[in-house]
């Protein structure tokens, strides 16, 4: 059974958003398959690979058809022929055939495409499950989801400045029993918001998640608390947020915009641990914008054994970068999004990285996806014990979510199921 790549080509489709965006399929010789489409993000990091576009008026300027050509014209002949088995090489191969320091040349998402869809391929073959293969017999750790049920920022039409409410069932006995809490909680809470400020309330933003017309945040978090009170799982779902603090910060006065006020970063910390100390805040993703590495140790140095602060724009699943910010104790938990650095195996570099310095690792969607349930298989291959991927609703969404069902299933009595603080606790022993 040969795993030679037989032929990798890539075509254009749609992505949740309505964005085109690339899909690669990988065959082998030995006739293992692998599709993987590439999402795509909103609130961007500066240092993330480049996703290569077409420009111009068309499609505003959106298509991928150069991706594309490069996957059809550049890639496919120097894989062809390849062990698709040793991911290493074919990422390396990958990285020389690009030659740039940001993949600005083949574009992050042909790049990503084919690295992906080679690794599927070879799990087709084994058949193994792609969470195996990742992570081989000792992957068996679903999940934490953090779902995403207030959408703001970029993600919505709403004037919430923070992008992400999230809710983090996280004292349960399963990934399923923790999933349909979190649902409970969603339908909930859509009545509340139906109640409060009418239908139109309910419309969803990017990532599934309500936009209601709400412009301070604690309104939101409040709506979330009595959204888990009426479900009766006060307790056991905690509440997360995803600043993406780039959006609202004012670089000429170095300020932060946010709730109708200009906070400095000495002020925007004294207002996370105020939220912290009001609501059952367990996470905080990316506080301040991404080039403020100081105020990002500051405020690690003094509510890191508290919560979790986890590095999105600031690290942008690249190892040099988070290599940094372990450095300089800036955050506590990497979030992991691929197309970000734009290989599998950087992306699993990275996140080793993360385990062997005692900071947690979440595997994340992006704010535009397809309904390839890669991220599921990732987490659980990597046993990352936390996931996002939005709320529950919407098939590029949900795809993740059922997918993770679909293991725990598969995995039976061997499947694990950690709270958040065992998970977060234990990370920080390590440190
Ligand atoms: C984020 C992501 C995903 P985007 O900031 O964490 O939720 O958003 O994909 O738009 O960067
Ligand atoms: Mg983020």
């Amino acid at each position: 059974m040969s795993f030679r790549i037989k032929d990798i080509r890539a075509r254009q489709i749609l992505d949740s958003r309505g964005n085109p965006t690339i899909e690669v399929t990988t065959i082998l010789e030995g006739g293992g398959r692998g599709k993987f489409s590439v999402p795509s993000g909103i609130s961007k990091s500066e240092k993330e690979a480049v996703e290569l576009r077409d420009g111009g008026r068309f499609l505003h300027g959106k298509g991928v058809l150069k991706a594309v050509r490069n996957v059809n014209n550049i890639i496919r002949p120097a894989l062809i022929g390849r062990e698709a088995l040793n991911q290493a090489l074919i990422d390396s191969i990958l990285l020389k055939l690009d030659g740039t320091p940001n993949k600005s040349r083949l574009g992050a998402n042909a790049i990503l495409g084919a690295s992906v869809s080679v690794a599927k391929a070879s799990s087709d073959q084994l058949e193994l499950p792609l969470y195996k293969y990742l992570g081989g017999i000792e992957a068996r750790l679903l999940p934490v989801p953090f779902m995403n049920v207030i959408n703001g920022g970029m993600h919505a039409g709403n004037r919430l400045n923070i992008q992400e409410f999230m809710i983090v069932p996280s004292n349960f006995s399963s990934f399923k029993e923790a999933l349909l809490a979190g649902v409970q909680v969603y339908m909930d809470l859509r009545d509340i918001l139906i109640s409060n400020y009418g239908r139109s309330s309910v419309n969803v933003g990017d990532e599934g998640g309500f936009a209601p017309p709400l412009s301070k945040t604690e309104d939101a978090l409040e709506l979330l608390l009595k959204a888990i009170e009426r479900s009766g799982y006060e307790g056991k779902i905690f509440l997360a947020i995803d600043c993406a603090a780039n959006e609202f910060y004012m670089s000429k006065e170095e300020k932060y915009a946010i709730d109708g006020r200009k906070m400095s970063p000495e002020e925007l910390i004294e207002f996370y641990k105020e939220l912290i100390s009001k609501y059952p805040i367990v996470s905080i993703e990316d506080p301040f914008q991404e080039d403020d590495w100081g105020s990002l140790s500051e405020f690690t140095k003094v509510m890191g054994n508290k919560v979790q602060i986890v590095g999105d724009d600031f690290f942008a699943s690249n190892p040099r970068l988070l290599k940094k910010g372990i450095g300089m104790r800036a955050a506590n938990a990497l979030l992991l999004k691929v197309n970000q650095i734009g290989t599998l195996t950087e992306a699993i570099e990275a996140a080793r990285m993360a385990e062997r310095n005692g900071y947690s690792v979440m595997v994340s969607h992006r704010s535009g996806e397809t309904t390839d349930p890669f991220i599921a298989d990732l987490s659980v291959g990597l046993n990352s014990g936390q996931i996002k991927s939005g709320a529950p609703a919407r098939g590029e969404r949900v795809a993740k979510y059922n997918r993770l069902l679909e293991i725990e299933g598969e995995l039976g009595p061997s499947a694990q199921f950690l709270s958040f603080h065992q998970i977060f606790n234990e990370k920080l022993f390590l440190k």
